[in-house]
């Protein structure tokens, strides 16, 4: 199983400049042949591959794109110009469809990879294409072709950056729908989630993440127990994960034990997946009473026992409050561990 990010677009290329119909008319020449020049070549739309996007969310934002018409051609034999290209940078695994049938048109899958999907109409021919010996002086001329019109539908197989972990109802559903336009259910009771949920995090500065919530994890799901096991591969190719731990559990349990009871379950599903970078996000901080924080945080911190420099991030996932800087110490780890994985080892 995979998660689909997947765009609508409509693109028109440019349609060809006509053909002109002149006769030279200069002093001392009073019988000049036909002179009118071609139309130019109406603009392309064409699909580059982008290595620095990930998702197709820019496609979202720009539904629709044109390409220039090519100009007409004119008296003295002159040229129409040709219309400027448009071109749509798309992220590598793109897949393009026609909307109407549902034909793969192109798979963009190598770097730098540049396809023109719509082709601009060629410019019409002037008259003085058409001179014969019987007809010196023709008026006939062609019209520019007109450019395609094409409906796609994009797909991008997504893989994602960042995973959400953490028992049930420690609120990672309500942290991605804060992050997020993505809807994933929320509820007051445990496995709200089902199946994993992804969503697409911007940043300033045109950064994007792309996280996975998956369902809870609880004691034995690397046995199998519950539904996270199923789900735990799926955060298996991300960098980072964001371990979510409620501050205030309902059942009012201990936090660091619950902390640490995922933690071995990572242990135990994979050595791989247990030493990724781990951002701590102690949620639910709003329903900790203002002058209670200070010492619950501590206590927590100092029941994780936590390497150094290891520092938890205090966020609710409800109120917004410390999202943005989970985002960005998400980005940070993600930059640093995609650097190591391009080391040779
Ligand atoms: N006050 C408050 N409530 C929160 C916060 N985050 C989540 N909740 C509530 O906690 C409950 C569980 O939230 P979910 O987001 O569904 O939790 P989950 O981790 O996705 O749960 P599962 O899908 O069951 O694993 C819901 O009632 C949420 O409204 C928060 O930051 N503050
Ligand atoms: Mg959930």
């Amino acid at each position: 199983m995979f998660f689909l990010d997947r765009a609508s677009i409509s693109v028109r290329s440019g349609n060809g400049g006509n053909g002109c119909s002149s006769l030279r008319r200069e002093k001392y020449i009073p019988k000049g042949g036909p002179d009118g020049g071609d139309g130019g070549k109406g603009g392309d739309i064409v699909l580059v591959a982008d290595e620095s996007i990930n998702t197709l969310l820019h496609l979202t934002h720009h539904p629709h794109y044109r390409a220039k018409n090519g100009g007409k051609g004119m008296g003295k034999s002159m040229h129409g110009g040709d219309g400027a290209d448009t071109h749509i940078p798309v992220p590598l695994g793109t897949v393009v469809m026609d909307e109407a049938t549902n034909e793969v048109i192109v798979d963009i899958s190598q770097p730098e990879q540049r396809f023109v999907i719509a082709k601009g109409g060629k410019g019409g021919m002037g008259n003085e294409h058409f001179k014969t010996s019987t007809n010196q002086t023709p008026l006939e001329t062609t019209l520019g072709e007109l450019g395609e019109e094409k409906n796609l539908v994009l797909e991008l197989k997504l893989l994602a950056d960042v995973g959400l972990l953490g028992l049930p109802n420690a609120g990672k559903s309500t942290l991605l729908r804060a992050i997020s336009r993505a809807t994933p259910k929320v509820a007051d009771y445990p496995f709200t989630t089902l199946s994993p949920h992804l969503g697409i995090a911007e940043l300033p500065g045109e950064r994007r993440l792309v996280v996975a919530d998956i369902p809870g994890l609880i004691e034995g799901a690397a046995q199998g127990a519950g539904l996270g096991h199923d789900f735990l591969r799926h955060v298996e190719r991300t960098s980072v994960l964001v371990h979510v731990l409620d501050l205030a559990p309902l059942d009012e349990s201990d936090p660091v034990k619950n902390y640490q009871s995922i933690r071995t379950e990572l242990q135990e599903y994979s050595i791989e997946l247990a030493e990724k970078p781990e951002v701590i996000a102690f949620n639910k901080i709003d329903l900790v009473l203002e002058e209670e924080r200070a010492d619950l945080i501590k206590k927590v911190i100092g029941g994780l026992r936590l390497a150094r420099g290891e520092e938890p991030l205090i966020i609710s996932g409800a109120t917004g409050e410390g999202v943005k800087e989970l985002l960005e110490a998400c980005w940070v780890l993600r930059k640093s561990a995609k650097a190591s994985e391009r080391e040779p080892a």
